[in-house]
């Protein structure tokens, strides 16, 4: 029997892109609010099951585990009906792996001092492929979607300049599991805007 429990919030995009991985995989799960925003990550029982204090973390039965690329790749090894998500296929996967890692060491961690670099790799370079690491649709398209969807936030990405990002982005709105990240997203805007952040030049 599947026994996941996933620990997050909303409004962070690693959560999002778990929960869009979970959705396409149609696994239930439990969902535990951990509300960063009230530091919720640091009380003593979170900080007993993850010392790091990140959401999203998973439990699956006894296994215990963070970070959002780790976890989706053990989603899709664990529990998909194929290797879509997550191929197999040896180039297939270092290309995966190398958009998962971009997101984790560039998009997210260097979300604004490297915003030029992530429009310019993801906008002038995409390639005619439908997804973000060829032309099927993988657990790296939706890490990156979480992370770009909520930095429009900071930064308008002009349809003309980049139209294939802007059209994959739109295509990833179109899928169903893109629910499981909307609203988050909406919230993080919302709260970046409340804040009122800029970039600067
Ligand atoms: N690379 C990690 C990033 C996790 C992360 O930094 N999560 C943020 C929320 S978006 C967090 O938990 N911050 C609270 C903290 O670090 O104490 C992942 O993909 O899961």
């Amino acid at each position: 029997m599947v026994n996941l429990t996933l620990y997050g919030l909303d409004p962070s995009p690693p959560t999002r892109a778990v929960k869009m991985t979970l959705a396409a995989l149609q696994l239930a799960y439990k969902y535990v609010n951990v509300n960063v925003l009230k530091a919720e990550q640091l009380s003593p029982a979170y900080l007993q099951k993850n010392p790091q204090h990140t959401v999203p973390m998973l439990e699956d039965g006894p296994a215990r585990f963070w970070d959002s690329h780790a976890i989706m790749a053990y989603l899709v090894r664990k529990y998909a009906k194929d290797d879509a998500l997550y191929p197999k296929n040896f180039y297939k996967r270092a290309l995966v792996d190398q958009r998962l890692h971009f997101e984790s060491g560039v998009v997210f961690a260097h979300a604004l001092i490297s915003i030029t670099r992530m429009v310019l790799f993801l906008g002038q370079t995409k390639e005619d492929h439908e997804y973000i690491a060829g032309d099927q649709l993988t657990i790296a398209d939706f890490s990156l979607i979480s992370s770009i969807s909520s930095m429009v936030a900071y930064v308008e990405i002009d349809p003309v300049k980049y139209p294939k990002l802007r059209a994959w982005m739109r295509r990833m709105e179109q899928l169903p599991v893109y629910a499981e990240n909307a609203e988050g997203a909406r919230l993080f805007i919302a709260s970046v805007k409340k804040a009122k952040f800029t970039v600067a030049e």
